[in-house]
């Protein structure tokens, strides 16, 4: 049933259109999948040498161990591990390469300049060093010299950029547990070595050591990306665009931005912008750039790009016939574009060296090469164009209007409107008065063992009601856009009383006219560092530890290892993180209960795994309503 397989009527439009298209999608090949195996679904299989595959019988008679004696709990969270260091891995193999823009840039090596000099004064400030009489590009260089002595570091001392700015209280608790990562290179390469044979089989060593990796990701990955990316291009600010594949335009040159690292899409933008003429002589309108997934996500932040879809529905994009290129960089990229491409005159441009694909142009993208490569993605977007079939051309009449741009500093913004002294100080009272019951984060993927759009957007539904605050990034943010939780009617519509009330003050006094939106877009996958910081900056001017806020998050329909180490890391800052979606755990009784029970007590936080929308939301209300008691706070 086409119902099962999405929410977003866009989606459900081209679904049968993809069909007579000769088409495959992901619901096709996730049906021609099925029955999944059990063992890996319960993550009770082991391939971590070669005497295996190995398998755990977690019910019957069979094996309780494999071959060389490993445990359904050693098996369990070894894989889990190995999940959250490859999660780890991706975000901090992001940040580093734009640390080496931000380096090249300050030395005028490359067209790339710092567009923020004061988020750039605020990360100098926050990591101890001096900002007076110094050039942005002196300072620069400063900020990027201890990003670069965290991944040089061979000796005991903590990472630098998470004792920057992680709160006193939750750096105490990790260093009781002695799970302050040293340097994010070594600690990945650490996990990678206690996860082979004969090594590790301690389970409860495991998850301590999968929750460093957790610290690894946030401080070495999405903290250290978001910082660079706002002193490259911007600490982004409100803008109003639209969400869903209604803003794709028939007459313009479709050129869409998929995958992650923004220093290609944002040279993209500035081409297409540039190039509009030579779309004109080729006869369309111009050009339309837009993103999908974290591409997206960044573009739209700082530049108000208008969104196309998330993740699941990346081929269905293809599907309109409308595109006419889509660039990738890294991340999330399904391998099947290049077949559904083919069905259309769209063409698949990969520009990294490790991520190529047959059947799709391959353009190096470097730092150095960047306006070239640019130019000529820009221009084979047009003559694509040109070669557009308007009989196979079907664009759904879907779109909302969002606003997006909430980073901290918009947040602050907005509310110092009202308190220019203590910005803070509205929306605390607020959240101490009950007015806001807690804030939750919904972040993460869409997943297509679950339909698509359906657990963010039930579950923020009825946070909303219940006069929760929401934030979101990732392909949550994109699922809740499409559903018109990102404009101000969406406040009229579902948010209860007290936090509309709220918001429509902020608003007013904001000058937007209306209220803000109930759900803010905080930015992609890395900005969840934007949640960290709103998380971390509420706690000190409490002073109390962020495991004590009325606060939560969840990733409703995880796919990627990325959004388990995210949600590692939410659990080390003390806050209950959902999981919409099983992780292969439940095979071990006990690996399942440290996750879900134990871990609280040792480090605050631990995860929630719930299915459904409404019990998820009733879970995470009774989380908030538990930890406002403890405070002291009406509830
Ligand atoms: O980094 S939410 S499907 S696109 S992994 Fe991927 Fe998941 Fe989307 Fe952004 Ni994040
Ligand atoms: Fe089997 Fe042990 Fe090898 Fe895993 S490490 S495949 S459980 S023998």
């Amino acid at each position: 049933m086409e119902s099962q397989k999405s929410i977003d009527p866009a989606v459900l439009e081209l679904l049968p259109k993809a069909a007579l298209d000769g088409v495959e999608t992901v619901w096709d090949r996730h049906e021609a999948q099925q029955p999944q195996c059990g063992f890996g679904s319960l993550g009770v299989c082991c391939r971590h040498c070669l005497q295996g595959p190995c398998r755990i019988d977690p019910f019957g008679n069979g094996p309780k161990t494999g071959i060389c004696g490993a445990s359904a709990d050693v098996i369990v969270t070894r894989n889990l591990l190995m999940h959250v260091a490859a999660g780890a891995a991706a975000h901090v193999d992001h940040a580093y390469e734009v640390v080496e823009a931000l380096e090249l840039a300050a030395k005028g090596e490359i067209n790339y300049s710092i567009a923020d000099e004061n988020k750039l004064q605020q990360v100098a400030k926050r990591l101890g060093l001096e900002i007076v009489g110094k050039s942005k590009e002196d300072l620069a260089l400063e900020v990027v010299e201890v990003a670069y002595a965290d991944i040089a570091n061979h000796g005991k001392k903590p990472v630098q950029w998470l004792m920057a700015n992680a709160p006193k209280e939750r750096i105490a608790v990790w260093e009781s547990l002695g799970i302050v990562p040293r340097n994010p290179d070594r600690e990945i390469r650490e996990a990678m070595h206690q996860v082979t044979m004969g090594m590790d089989a301690d389970p409860v060593n495991l998850v301590l050591a999968t929750a460093k990796q957790g610290l690894v990701d946030g401080y070495s990955g999405l903290k250290l990306a978001t910082d660079m990316q706002d002193i490259l291009f911007g600490t982004p600010a409100p803008v109003v665009t639209e969400a869903n594949l209604g803003v794709l335009k028939e007459d313009y040159v479709n050129l869409i931005v998929h995958g992650h690292v923004p220093l290609l899409s944002e040279k993209i933008v500035y081409w297409a912008d540039k190039l509009q003429d030579e779309a004109r002589l080729a006869g369309a309108q111009g050009i339309l750039v837009s993103g999908i997934c974290c591409s997206g996500n960044e573009v739209l932040m700082r530049k108000g790009i208008p969104l196309v879809t998330n993740f699941l529905a990346q081929e269905i994009a293809i599907v309109t016939g409308a595109i006419d290129a889509m660039v990738v960089d890294v991340q999330c990229i399904m391998p099947s574009l290049t077949q559904v491409a083919s069905c259309y005159h769209t063409e698949i441009i990969t520009t990294m060296p490790i991520v190529k694909m047959p059947g799709a142009t391959h353009v190096p993208f470097t730092l150095e090469n960047a306006d070239e490569a640019a130019q000529e993605i820009v221009r084979m977007s047009i003559t694509a164009y040109g070669r557009r079939n308007p009989h196979k051309v079907k664009i759904p009449n879907y779109k909302r209007k969002i606003m997006a741009g909430f980073s901290v500093e918009a947040i602050i913004g907005a509310l110092s409107t009202v308190d220019p002294v203590q910005p803070l100080k509205p929306l605390v009272d607020n959240i101490v008065n009950g007015n806001i019951l807690g804030v939750v984060a919904t972040v993460g993927c869409n997943n297509v063992q679950v339909t698509q759009d359906l657990l963010h957007v039930e579950l923020v539904k009825e946070l909303l009601k219940n006069n929760v605050l929401v934030v979101a990034t990732g392909c949550s943010a994109h699922a809740l856009a499409k559903a018109g939780l990102m404009n101000s009617e969406g406040t009229e519509a579902y948010a209860g009383e007290s936090l509309k009330a709220v918001l429509t003050a902020i608003g007013q006094a904001a000058g937007l006219g209306a209220p803000l939106p109930p759900v803010l877009h905080m930015g992609s996958c890395v900005d969840n560092s934007r949640i960290g910081d709103l998380v971390t900056a509420i706690a000190e001017y409490l002073n109390v530890d962020s495991a004590l806020l009325p606060v939560a998050a969840s990733a409703p329909e995880l796919q990627h290892d990325k959004a388990l180490s995210i949600g590692t890391w939410a659990v080390t800052m003390g806050i209950t993180t959902h999981l919409g979606v099983v992780p292969p755990v439940l095979g071990s009784k006990a690996v399942t209960k440290l996750l879900t029970q134990g871990l609280s007590d040792v480090i605050g936080g631990k995860f929630y795994i719930e299915t459904d929308a409404k019990k998820a939301a009733e879970g995470l209300l009774e989380d908030i309503r538990a930890k406002r008691k403890k405070l002291g706070l009406p509830s």
